[in-house]
């Protein structure tokens, strides 16, 4: 994927002698942007963590139903987070990541369960 990166003016105030030097009518040095590279929106990881209580099951439900995984892929990432502690649920803009760990939280709350979710800066 390319992007211009390049001048958006094409007088940045360098020595063109076509400015008309000093008190001439060359638009010399005039700011027409206020980012030289425009950045990608930041992406952030929602990262579900183990505990002792929550069921496997449960688990395996909110990925399906929150992160559109199936049952499969569900299954795997509850063992992993089983096994080893913490896992990936998924790669989001920060409010679409931020939605869905309160959503999870508020999910687990009302059934009583544990289980914890937060973001990490991708
Ligand atoms: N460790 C839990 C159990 O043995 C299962 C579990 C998996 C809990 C993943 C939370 O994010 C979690 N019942």
């Amino acid at each position: 994927m390319t992007r211009a990166t390049g001048p958006v003016c094409s007088d940045e105030g360098g020595d063109d002698p076509s400015d008309g030097g000093k008190g001439g009518a060359g638009q010399v040095g005039i700011a027409t942007r206020t980012r030289a590279k425009p950045k990608k929106p930041s992406q952030f990881k929602v990262l579900m963590l183990n505990d002792d209580y929550t069921p496997m099951e449960f688990v395996v439900m909110v990925l399906k139903r929150y992160f559109r995984m199936d049952m499969e892929q569900a299954t795997r990432v509850m063992l992993h987070v089983h096994q080893r502690g913490v896992g990936v649920c998924g790669v989001f803009p920060y409010e679409i990541a931020e939605t869905k760990v309160n959503q999870v939280m508020d999910f687990a709350r009302a059934n009583q369960h544990p289980l914890q979710c937060t973001l990490e800066k991708d």
